[in-house]
Parts: structure tokens; sequence; C-alpha cells
């Protein structure tokens, strides 16, 4: 659980002492209000927060020992911020964090962050590298406030903060040769304060308190010289205003030719450089400025007595070689400054901004929706490209309606509502030009609206497991480039406009009463209707009289006569074919069903006591448990009418699943088949889904350790070889996911929901298109181009699975952070370069790394893209087993050293 956390600190108003530097603010993280040398006061954060824990380090620094207070976020590892106030008047300042690890924790884990300064992320703090860190950067001023964030970055350890110090600098200051581009916050590379080696220099000789550092190590090639007050200098008519200490000393070229400073810089990108000159000695020498290889200033003269500047803007360079090429006397440079150029996103329009406000409040809840939605990190529920904001993610909420609002947030590209008991017709999203993927499924709407026609660049439309109602319009054929409609299980009827038959568009139909492209034949309701004259052979003309009623009723209109003369015909034509195989209870006992029993419903009602305890629920219908008579405790899927099956599917589905045995799929033990009743009777798992045990109440969670996650894995894997190798006919599970895997009480994991009746496109006429019943996150991404499931595509979903085993989290969360949305795009990168932070926190330190590699190895081959990439699920296994034994060899070898 990450918690976005927004520790505001905000002084109105200015404490300092009377001679406090005017317009200096510094904040000392964690620590107690002080005033320190020369008058600087240093204000305590602690008023301002109730967030965030305080601790004082102790170091050495070269030869003194520093005491620095800190501190840290423990409890919030999404994002904590400063609100700083800042005179209007400037137009720049300098503001200089300090981040200290230094062990305060004694966890020996210097931990890494990013930081952002308004609606930039300027840095990425890693304290590995560097302990303490100071990050220093030039703000042009454009509120009267400003806000520094430090952002988590998941499992890489807490957030911590020493201090804040705010600085004024000269009006006009960094903005030469950045004309025109006034959204830039520059991030110090170098302040060297050429020809200087003795310490740095600051407030007070700096008034601006910018921190010189010593020219000692940039040049090594080159004496160093120095010359102090030689001259005295006339004039500094600079905007910078450089300390006249700084700028009292130069480097001088000493025997060589040319003087050069070569600098490493942190990233590859686009730097400032100004390099200073002054006049300090009675010569005036002349020189090329050279950079990078490139003469930029060519016989460039030092006046004595005066100083100057040069200004440069490199883009994209990650070194820095500056060169000044003697012409005349020697060269010479006084100080240089390198700062990174940052430029600040723009703000998202003002329109969505407040769109999504009218949102949030429509939603009843807070979803910390602050600032601005897209920058420094887009915001829970929402994804963006630049500034605009092109995904929202509204889920298990009330909003009922789809309001107008929703039509003002123009850009989006995704637009997912599902299960938001939305109700009434489709509306308000006709505005939505650039709209892709539509999902508005698990609702309750009834009328598909007439704006749906109007989203010309939707490509995925998902509204299964609505109500509604009616035939499908005509109109949607007019969206050109959708590639999937999902109308399963609303109320539809009628045949599919022939609009929407055509290749590279699925429709999938099932769980409606009546809904194929053809026009004459309706498998779906004669399926109904034919199901109870199945088991009760007497009632056969009785049925014949009502289909012909309901058949009138539908299409109530002499017009129709024709054609519905023609449908029962064909109704008719069918049944004649059929009838050899139409089954009688008498035959259904007469069948060979291994070990699985033929249930009534009054046994079903018996041993569920009435279908008292729901156990679980599913687009299908519900699950009960039960208690045969025998004792044995079972688990009683009941099919919701819409759901149910043809006669011959129900047979062949049970028929199947009780050939079926293997000791890791959940096992079947027998079914009920009456009139309107598919109920699947299967053995009772206690101890519930893997899912629950990742994500379910911590108890649960800490007992899966990694030896245990592995033997899941095993036991999963074993299960489903057997269905794709092992069994007669080989067959796709088609939805494998952590739900679908149950552990008995000795955390022995089966699959469950294995069968044939998500492949029935062949044997079974009804159904329009290959049904899938996959789910997000588990899906194989080659779905989408070759509408096919195939056993590499179970191997691509269990691999997900490893992936939840390995890092304990959902596929698809918003919990971290954006990038981290996608667990498979999210960990491939991390897991193949070995950064096992990114295992489960729970597991930290108890997993053989040989063990966890083998583990990851397997499975981000399972997640390749490409399904020729991927293991089969045999391989899998082995590689399990394998990872499984490395993890017992070491916990005994462990247990051997404790
Ligand atoms: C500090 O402030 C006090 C008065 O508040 C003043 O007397 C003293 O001179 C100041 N010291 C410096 C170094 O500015
Ligand atoms: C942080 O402070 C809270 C409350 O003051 C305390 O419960 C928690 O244990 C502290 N955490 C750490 C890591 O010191
Ligand atoms: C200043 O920043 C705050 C948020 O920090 C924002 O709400 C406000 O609109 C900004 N004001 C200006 C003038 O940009
Ligand atoms: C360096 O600075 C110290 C005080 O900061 C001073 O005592 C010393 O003389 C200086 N050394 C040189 C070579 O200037
Ligand atoms: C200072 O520099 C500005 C522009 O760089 C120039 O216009 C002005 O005359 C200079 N002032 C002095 C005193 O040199
Ligand atoms: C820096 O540039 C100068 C002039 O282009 C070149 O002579 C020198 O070798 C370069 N130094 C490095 C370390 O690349
Ligand atoms: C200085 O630059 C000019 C123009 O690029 C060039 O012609 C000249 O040779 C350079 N001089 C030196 C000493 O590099
Ligand atoms: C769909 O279209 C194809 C070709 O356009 C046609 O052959 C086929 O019969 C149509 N399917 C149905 C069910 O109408
Ligand atoms: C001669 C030359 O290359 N001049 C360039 C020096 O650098 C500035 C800023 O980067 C450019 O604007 C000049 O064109």
């Amino acid at each position: 659980m990450l918690f976005l956390v927004d520790l505001v600190l905000f002084s109105g108003f200015w404490v300092f002492g009377s001679s406090n530097p005017d317009g200096f603010l510094s904040l000392s993280c964690g620590g107690s209000s002080y005033t320190a040398a020369y008058n600087i006061s240093w204000v305590s954060d602690n008023d301002y927060t109730e967030t965030g824990n305080t601790s004082t380090v102790t170091y050495i620094e070269g030869t003194s020992t520093s005491s620095v207070p800190i501190r840290f976020f423990p409890d919030s590892r999404g994002r904590v911020c400063y609100k700083v106030p800042v005179r209007k008047d400037l137009t720049s300042v300098l503001i200089r964090a300090k981040f200290v690890y230094k062990n305060y924790d004694s966890q020996n884990q210097p931990p890494a962050f990013r930081v952002s300064l308004g609606r930039r992320i300027t840095s990425t703090v890693d304290l590995r590298t560097k302990d303490p860190w100071i990050e220093e950067l030039v703000w042009p001023v454009n509120n009267d406030s400003l806000m520094l964030c430090l952002l988590a970055v998941k499992g890489r350890g807490i957030p911590v903060i020493s201090s804040l110090e705010v600085r004024p600098l000269p009006l006009g200051a960094y903005r030469r040769s950045l004309e025109g581009s006034p959204d830039i916050i520059l991030r110090r590379s170098y302040r060297i304060n050429s020809g200087y080696t003795n310490g740095t220099i600051r407030f007070p000789s700096d008034p601006f308190d910018r921190i010189w550092d010593p020219d000692q190590s940039f040049a090594p090639f080159h004496a160093s010289l120095s010359f102090n007050r030689l001259t005295r200098l006339s004039s500094l008519n600079i905007t910078e205003n450089p300390p006249a200490s700084v700028l009292e000393t130069a480097r001088v070229l000493a025997r060589k030719d040319s003087l050069s400073y070569t600098l490493s810089l942190d990233t590859l990108g686009d730097y400032y450089i100004i390099l200073y000159f002054a006049g300090i000695l009675s010569l005036s020498p002349s020189f090329n400025v050279t950079i990078n290889n490139e003469v930029n200033q060519s016989d460039y003269t030092v006046t004595s007595s005066e100083a100057g500047t040069l200004y440069f803007t490199q883009r994209s360079i990650s070194k820095l070689n500056i060169t000044f090429e003697k012409i005349k006397f020697n060269p010479q440079v006084n100080a240089i400054e390198v700062y990174e150029i940052l430029q600040i996103p723009p703000e998202a329009s003002s329109t969505t901004v407040s769109a999504l406000k009218v949102i949030e409040q429509f939603t009843g809840k807070d979803l910390g929706w602050q600032e601005d939605p897209c920058t420094p990190l887009p915001w829970k529920h929402i994804e963006c490209e630049g500034s605009h904001v092109t995904s929202l993610f509204l889920s298990q909420i009330n909003l009922r309606s789809i309001s107008p609002t929703f039509g003002d947030l123009l850009d989006l590209k995704t637009l997912d509502l599902h299960n938001t008991s939305l109700t009434g017709a489709i509306q308000n999203v006709g505005s939505l030009q650039h709209l892709k993927q539509l999902n508005l499924s698990f609702n309750q709407l009834k009328a598909f609206g007439s704006e749906l026609e109007d989203l010309v660049n939707l490509e995925v439309l998902d509204l299964q497991n609505n109500s509604l109602q009616g035939s499908v319009p005509e109109t949607l054929g007019k969206l050109k480039t959708l590639r999937l409609l999902n109308l399963e299980n609303n109320n539809l009827v009628g045949p599919l406009p022939q609009s929407l038959n055509r290749t590279g568009l699925e429709v999938r139909t099932t769980g409606n009463p009546c809904l194929s492209f053809s026009s004459l034949s309706c498998n779906n309701v004669s399926s109904t209707i034919d199901t109870p004259q199945v088991t009760i052979p007497l009632n056969k003309k009785h049925k014949k009289q009502n289909r012909i009623a309901i058949l009138l009723g539908v299409s109530g209109g002499a017009l129709f006569a024709t054609i519905i003369i023609f449908v029962f015909m064909s109704i008719l034509t069918r049944r004649q074919r059929n009838k050899e195989r139409d089954i009688t209870r008498e035959e259904l006992k007469m069948q060979n069903w291994n070990t699985s029993r033929i249930f009534s419903h009054k046994e079903i009602k018996l041993a569920t006591r009435n279908f008292k305890e729901v156990i679980g629920r599913g687009s299908f219908g519900s699950v009960y448990r039960g208690k045969l008579p025998d004792g044995k405790q079972v688990a009683v899927k009941v099919r919701l009418d819409r759901t149910q099956l043809g006669a011959d599917s129900f047979i062949n589905e049970v028929h199947l699943l009780s050939q079926i045995r293997h000791q890791n799929l959940v096992s079947f033990e027998g079914f009920c088949y009456e009139p309107k009743r598919q109920i699947l009777v299967y053995e009772y798992l206690p101890g519930g889904s893997l899912a629950d045990h990742l994500y379910g109440p911590s108890s649960k969670k800490l007992s899966l350790n990694w030896v245990s996650r592995l033997k899941v894995a095993v036991d999963a894997a074993k299960g489903l070889d057997y269905l794709h190798n092992g069994s007669e006919p080989r067959i796709i599970h088609r939805d494998v996911k952590c739900s679908n895997i149950l552990l008995d009480k000795d955390m022995n994991a089966k699959i469950s929901d294995f069968g044939l009746s998500k492949q029935f496109t062949k044997t079974d006429a009804s159904h329009v298109t290959t049904v899938v019943k996959g789910t997000a996150g588990y899906l194989d991404p080659e779905y989408y181009s070759t509408l096919q499931l195939t056993e590499k595509s179970d191997v691509y979903s269990f691999g997900v699975v490893l992936l939840e085993l390995i890092c304990g989290r959902e596929p698809l969360s918003h919990l971290g952070s954006p990038d981290s949305f996608n667990l498979v795009l999210w960990a491939r990168p991390n897991l193949q370069a070995g950064a096992f932070e990114i295992v489960d926190d729970i597991l930290k330190d108890t997993f053989d790394p040989e063990s966890m590699r083998k583990a990851a190895s397997v499975a981000i081959r399972c997640v390749a893209r490409d399904a020729s990439g991927r293991p089969s699920i045999a391989e899998v296994l082995t590689q399990l087993k394998e990872a499984y034994s490395l993890q017992l060899s070491y916990l005994a070898a462990s247990a051997h050293t404790d």
C-alpha cells in the first residue's frame, strides 16, 4: 500500500532575526531552530508537520565531525512535499537541499529517491553513490511559493532530507542566452572558483550564499596559479554578481599552449555554461574558447582591470571539455559555472483540471488529486502523455451515470469505468474523439445511446456484463477502427448488423438470449427451449407450441411470418438431425462417468443447505459451499440461465471433466442436469486461492515464504502440464491466474476452472467466435493480433503468476509509480538486470539468490512477447523444480549454520 502524503510546510511569515540576510530561508529538517554563524537563522520544520520521523546523524567529513538533523518518511512511500514561500519581486532563487543518510538507521542501505521542483522532476538522489548529497537548483520565480517534493522509488528505501535553503539571486541572473525559454530550471553541475585551492567560498563573501568550490582536480595537467589582488578590479558589471573574492583568483596557463577543463556530467542533457574572466593582471591576454572541440569564441580578450562573462548552451552532451587556446599572452579563467537545463513541463489544460476535480467530487472520494494531474507524477487513476491526460481508470465506485464532465476530457484515449454502477443509456462520450478504448463493462447500462458512433477512433469497446436490451444498433458499423466489441452477458437479441461482420473485428456475444450474424437460425433460443425437452421427453409437443408462441411474440408481425416459418423449419430439421443424440436421464446414467456422480437438484439443495453459503461469484454464476451425505465438502458451481450451455455442450463438458483426474487439478465430483439447471460439483479446497494468500489478510501472506511459493508454482505447473500434454483431448486452460490456483489444507496447489466450455467453437455452433475468458493483465499479447489462444498463451499467463509470486503484487496495479502499472513491463527489465530489489519485501533475505535467479529467468521467458520465444510448460516445470530444490538446500544449509 502506498500512501500519498503531502507534508506541506508553509511559513506565511518571515520569522528571522532582524539581521538575518534578506530573503534567506533555512529549514533544518528534523532539527531545532537556532542561529548559525553570520546570523543565519535556521528554522525547524518540526512545527509544520506530523509526517516523517526525525533523527540525528554524526559523521566525519575530512578532518571535522558533523552532526546533522534528518527527517525521514517511513510511512509515505509515495510523495512528501515542502511548500516554501518565495518573494515575488525576485526573478530567480537558489534552492539547496541536502540529503544525508550516513546509516542513521543502522541498516546500511542508503536509499534512492527522486526530487521534483514544481512540475518538474529534477534529480534522482542515490545516496549509495554520494552521501551527503547536495542538490542546487535555480528556479525562475513564477509563483509566490515553490513546491519541493521527494518521490519514493519502490523498493529503494525511505526518502530522507537534512536541510533546505532558499536564497534570492540577483535580478535577471542566469537568464542570458536562455531568453525566450522562461520555463527552465537550472540544476548545478559545477561552480568552480578557478585558481583557488583553499576551501569553499560562500556567505558572507558571496552575499547570495552560492557555494564556490575550490579548483583542485578539475584540470590536472596544468599548473594552478592564483593571483591574489594584484590589481583592483574597477567594475564588476556582471548580472550574476560573482563575489570579488572569487574573481580575484584565476587559473592561468603556465607552459603548454592551451588550458583545458574536462568535466564529466551526470546525465546526457542540455547544459548552460558561464565563464567568468577578470583582468587581474596588467596584461590583456586573448585566446580562443573551444567547447567540446568546437571553437565557440575566437580571440576573446580579457582587458586588464575589467571583468566579463561568456555564456554558452550545449545540447545533448554527457561530458564537457572547455579549452582556452592561446593567441596572445597566456589564457586564463576566473570562475566556471555549469548547469543542467531542465525544461518545466507545461501545465495541463485548466478545462481538464477542473473537469477532473468535478469528477473527483462525483466519486465522493478523496482521490488525492492535487496540483497538476500529469507532472511531476501523474495522479492516481490517470495516465498522461506530456501535459495531456490520456487515460482515466475508475472502477469499484458509485458513479451511476457518465456525467457531462467526462466529455471535457478531450485528450482521453482510454476511459475505463467498469464496475461503477452505471445505469441507463451510454451518454456524454461523443466528444471524446481520440478515444481508443472504452470499458463500460460490469455495469447496469440498458441502452447503447446515440453517441458511440461518434467515437471514430475507437478500437476496443467493452460492454460485457451489462443489461443492454434490444438489438445492436447498425451505427456501430461506422466505427471502422474497432477491433473488439464485447457484448457478452447482456440481454441482446436479434441478428447482429452485417456491418460488424468483417475481418479484424471480433464480436463476442455469448451470454445473450439470441445474438448472432445469422438472421435465420437462433441457436441460443432453440437450445434453451430444447433443454427441458431433453430430460423430460413427454413435454415435447407442448414445448413446440410454446416455441412458436415465443417466436411470434419476439418478431411480432405477419410480415415476418415467412421468416418465422423458415426458422421453425430449420429448428425442426436440426432437431431431426440431433434426435439420436438427445439424452435422457436414463441414458445419462448409463454413460461412463468414472467416479463422478449425477446429482438431483434436491440433493444439491440439501448439500448446500438451500444455497446458503456463497464462496465465489463470476460472470457464469455463483459458487456455493456444500457437504455431501458422506461428509465430503464440495464447491457447487451453479450456472446462470443465460450462461448455460446447449445440451450437447454440457454433456460433453461434464463427460470430459469426469475423465480428467490429476492431483494438481481440482477434482470433479459430479453434476446436476435438470431443466434450466446446470450445476457442477467440485471438491472443496479449504486453503482458498493463491490470490487470497498473496493479496488477502497479511497473516496468510506470511505463510507464503519463498519455498512454499515455489512449491505452489511447481504444483500448478504440473497441473497445467497435464492439461497440455497428459489429457485427451489436450486442453488449453485460457484463464490461468492466481485466483484459479487453489490450495488444499496441506498447501498443495490445484488448478481450477479448466474444461472445454471456453473452446467450444468447432463443436457448438451457438458460439459466434472463439470465446476468450482471459483476464486483464494475464492475457497473451499475441492474442490481439492472432485472435487465437494457444498453449503458449497459458504459459504467458503462468509467467504472470510467477512474477506475482516473486514480486508479491498484482499484474495491473496503480499503487506504485506509473511505470510500474503493468507488472510484466515493470518486472521484466528489473529482473533481467538482476535487480532483486523488486522482489516481495516479505521474502527479503530469506531466499537463495540462485533459486530466485532461476525462477525469475523462467518467468521472464514465459512472458516473452513472442509466443515462439516462450518455453513449454514441461520445461517451465523442470526449471521450477530446480529452483525449488536449490531453495531447499539453501534452507538446509542455513539451518545447519545457525
Ligand atoms: C548579528 O545580529 C546582531 C543583532 O541581532 C548584530 O549585533 C551582529 O552584528 C550581527 N552579526 C553579524 C555577523 O552580522
Ligand atoms: C516513526 O514514528 C512513528 C510515530 O512517531 C513510530 O510509530 C514509528 O515506529 C517510527 N518509525 C521509525 C522507522 O522510526
Ligand atoms: C502557484 O502554485 C499553486 C500550487 O502550488 C497553484 O495552485 C497556483 O495556481 C500557482 N499560482 C500561479 C500564479 O501560478
Ligand atoms: C587557507 O585558509 C586558512 C583559513 O581558512 C588560512 O589560515 C590559511 O592561511 C590559508 N592558506 C593559504 C595558502 O592561503
Ligand atoms: C554594464 O553592462 C551593461 C550590459 O552588459 C551595459 O549596458 C552597461 O553600460 C555596463 N555598465 C558599466 C558601468 O560598465
Ligand atoms: C579537450 O579539447 C582540446 C581542444 O579541442 C583537445 O586538444 C584536448 O585533447 C581535449 N581534452 C580531452 C581530455 O578530451
Ligand atoms: C582561433 O579560432 C579561429 C577561428 O576559428 C582560428 O582561425 C584560429 O586558428 C584559432 N586559433 C588558435 C590558436 O587555435
Ligand atoms: C460474414 O461475412 C462473410 C463474407 O462477407 C460471409 O461469407 C459470412 O457468411 C458472413 N457471416 C454471417 C454469419 O453472416
Ligand atoms: C562561433 C560559435 O560557435 N558561437 C556559438 C557559441 O555559443 C553560443 C551559445 O551556445 C552560440 O549561440 C554561438 O552561436
